[in-house]
């Protein structure tokens, strides 16, 4: 038996893992017992892994479209005719259109940078990534308080005093690493408070769990920060030094007393004062968690900025224990990795398609793009014609809401290319699938770690492709030297590729040998609380009065809209994760299907037994986009306004058969409304209709 340490890719949380090998099958995958934030830990994705290597329903080879679209008929063809039939197409479309009508799309991953240099060099301002659909309005509301995205923060769990959550589930919507730090100091002593219309496990962990109205967080922070501000709760030495805009917020809090607040979120008034005097007592090791999913509501860069600042308040942004600016290579002193887009790329005058970063769409972030607006503009040609998509390691179709109308979108492209391991629901309308190699044959680009001490990891091949594929990597470049681009590719190989990244750091891939990762420093750093801290912002400081937002036109401190509850025999529907399943990736898993194998529909005692619904009785579940059918799962645990269900289920897609119209889906249910301020969908807005059937 060998040892291959490498990077998980069953979610894109990338915990490193060891991977057991004999005769070039795999036999288990553990987590790396040399991380130290790991310890050898894997969750029960992590460890299915095992059974998509030999699974019969992945992709297997090169498909070319025969049929009407969406209709299952397909030819295998070989890599070089599948290749210069995208190619071809490519260039008719840049030729009848321009480049600019070329668009691509990703879940953000370790080979970005070949994506978004692909993107350049063909001329095309419309890279997006999945950003915008999981946490665009937090990296909004990141930015205008702090100039950096939410990527470059996190938390120092491990040493914090006390927690609150705002519906962010870390028992069930996991990153390992986390849930660990969690676990310790949870057994340590830091108190928990967690906050959910809906018991979660986590909410079952807490030391208090507060049911609060769905939609209503800026009412219950709003409350929190008036009781901080009017007791004299903040950290007044920190807020003076670092904060701008304090006064302005003392101001507009001043109405937003804890019993306004109880009638918005149903969240007793003295435990609104009780959680403010607690979480402050801790301060500056306190976290008021800003979430991860930040795709919820219209109002959702306020909810997020609103919990940032909270922490503003605390003192605890830069403390351990609060939050941090994650630091790199370069923080200590070190070269970063070469990434392909470092290089002289052409400048693109037109503008992005979506309007992220024009007057249309100024503050979400332009990096990323609003990939939920794609559908609309390519239905209306609207600020000119997108015919051709190009989607790696993403499913559009699921992950961007309202599903008929993406289907009508995507029926009018003269072109879509789909790179997956296996049927996406948007594979299943492509015009061409190129089936990608699967993380246990394939390496990727080296991993820059960043955080209090930064590391990189290395996703390493542990055994030989089973069929047909190549990694994403050699797919990009292939068609790249079809469309006379090529030379912004300089590799053949993987080790090219590696040797590419790591020219100039000293480092070598000997240097990955024995453990899988290299650890860039030996102690944590943070910036100096008195006069350190770089915050990016035009004045240095957190701005709660946003330039950002400010001179885009928008208010840093909007008024509180109350939020009104759905008609009679509607609900409000909520979504998210469980730990058996990645968003719309492992359905079909056959280890993971038995542990999960539908979705449920979480609805409250009261209500159902109102609508004559019984635990396990299938209902139907209408919107003003579509409907769907779904068991019942009858329970106290949820707040009489909401309907919940775990995303990912309801597949329409026959080949993959062991998730095939399983349970419903909520895409089908949504409508693409989005926060146009922040950029992130209103995943939530959307009311249903419950009934018996
Ligand atoms: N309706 C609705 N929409 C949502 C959400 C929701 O809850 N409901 N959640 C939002 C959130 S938080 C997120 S993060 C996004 C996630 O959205 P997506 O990124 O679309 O979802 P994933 O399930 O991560 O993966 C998408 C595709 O990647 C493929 N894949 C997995 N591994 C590989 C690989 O190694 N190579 C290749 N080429 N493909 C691979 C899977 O088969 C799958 O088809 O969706 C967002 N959109
Ligand atoms: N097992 C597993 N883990 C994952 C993933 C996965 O697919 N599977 N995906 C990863 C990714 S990309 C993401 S974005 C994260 C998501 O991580 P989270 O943001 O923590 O998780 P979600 O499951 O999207 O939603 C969490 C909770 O929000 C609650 N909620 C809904 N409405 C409200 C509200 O109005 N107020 C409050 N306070 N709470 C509300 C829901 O009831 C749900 O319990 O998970 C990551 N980890
Ligand atoms: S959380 Fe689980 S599935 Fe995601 S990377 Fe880690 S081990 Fe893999
Ligand atoms: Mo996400």
């Amino acid at each position: 038996m060998q040892s291959v340490h490498s990077i998980c890719l069953m979610c894109s949380v990338r915990c490193p893992i060891q991977v057991m090998v004999d005769n070039d099958n795999v036999k288990l995958i553990e987590g790396n017992p040399h991380d130290p934030g790991i310890k050898g830990s894997i969750c029960p994705k992590g460890a299915a892994g095992v059974c998509l290597l030999n699974d019969q329903e992945r992709l297997k080879k090169p498909l070319i479209r025969t049929g009407p679209r969406g209709s299952g008929q397909w030819r295998e063809a070989t890599w070089d005719e599948a290749l210069d039939y995208v190619a071809t197409k490519l260039k008719e479309i840049k030729e009848k259109y321009g480049a600019h009508s070329i668009a691509y799309t990703e879940r953000s991953q370790l080979n970005s940078h070949i994506s978004k240099t692909f993107m350049r060099a063909l001329g095309s301002p419309n890279y997006f990534s999945h950003d915008s659909c999981c946490k665009g309005s937090l990296n909004t509301a990141f930015r205008s308080l702090t100039g950096y995205t939410d990527s470059s923060v996190s938390v120092d769990l491990a040493k914090a005093k006390h927690i609150i959550l705002f519906g962010r589930n870390y028992f069930e919507s996991i990153e390992l690493k986390m849930v660990k730090q969690l676990t310790s100091a949870l057994e340590n002593g830091t108190k928990l408070t967690y906050i959910d219309p809906r018991v979660t496990v986590t909410a079952t962990k807490a030391d208090k769990f507060l049911m609060i109205r769905p939609g209503t967080d800026l009412a219950l922070s709003y409350a929190l920060m008036h009781v901080i501000i009017n007791e004299e709760l903040y950290d007044k030495d920190y807020v003076k030094r670092w904060v701008l805009g304090f006064e302005e917020l003392k101001q507009f809090v001043g109405k937003y007393t804890p019993q306004w607040a109880e009638e918005q979120t149903g969240i007793p008034a003295k435990e609104i004062i009780s959680l403010a005097r607690q979480a402050s007592a801790a301060k500056p090791a306190v976290i008021f968690h800003y979430g991860y999913r930040s795709a919820h509501y219209t109002n959702e860069v306020y909810v997020r900025r609103a919990l940032i600042m909270l922490n503003a308040l605390m003192g605890s942004i830069e403390a351990p224990g609060g939050i941090f600016f994650k630091k790199n290579a370069k923080d200590f002193g070190k070269k970063p990795l070469n990434k392909l887009t470092d290089q002289q790329l052409p400048d693109i005058k037109v503008p992005r398609c979506d309007g992220a970063g024009t007057a249309k769409l100024p503050t979400p972030d332009p990096a990323h793009g609003v990939v939920q607006m794609l559908p609309q503009v390519i239905l209306s040609e609207d600020p000119y014609p997108v015919k051709g998509l190009i989607v790696w390691r993403h499913d559009p179709m699921l992950s961007i809401p309202d599903y008929e109308n993406n289907k009508r979108a995507f029926e009018k492209l003269d072109l879509l290319v789909t790179i997956d391991i296996q049927f996406s629901e948007t594979a299943w309308y492509s015009d061409v699938v190129l089936p990608e190699s699967i993380y246990l044959e394939r390496g990727d680009s080296i991993q820059e770690n960043s955080g209090l001490k930064p590391s990189l990891y290395i996703r390493k091949p542990a055994v030989t492709p089973r069929y047909d594929t190549k990694p994403g990597w050699e797919i990009i470049k292939k068609l790249a030297d079809r469309l006379d681009i090529g030379h912004y590719f300089p590799y053949q190989t993987l080790e090219d590729l590696w040797n590419y990244q790591l020219q100039g750091t000293g480092l070598t891939l000997d240097d990955f040998a024995g453990k899988g990762f290299v650890t860039l420093a030996d102690e944590p750093l943070y910036w100096n609380r008195e006069d350190g801290i770089q915050f990016k912002t035009p004045s240095g400081k957190i701005e709660f009065v946003s330039s950002l937002l400010e001179e885009n036109g928008y208010p840093s401190f909007p008024e509180y809209e109350t939020v009104q509850p759905p008609a009679e025999g509607h609900f409000r529907l909520l979504i998210g994760r469980s730990i058996a399943h990645t968003h719309v990736s492992t359905q079909n898993n056959p280890l993971l299907n038995e542990l999960m194998p539908e979705n449920l529909l979480w609805i409250n005692t009261k209500k159902a037994e109102k609508l004559g619904i019984k635990n396990g009785q299938t209902v139907q579940i209408s919107s003003s986009r579509g409907r769907d059918t779904i068991k019942a799962h009858v329970t106290d645990l949820i707040h009489p306004e909401a309907v919940f269900m775990v995303h990912g289920f309801g597949r329409r897609v026959k080949a993959l058969t062991r998730c095939y119209n399983k349970g419903a889906s909520d895409t089908l249910l949504q409508e693409n409304i989005s926060d146009m301020i922040g950029g992130s969908p209103a995943l939530q807005h959307v009311h249903v209709k419950v009934q018996a059937i």
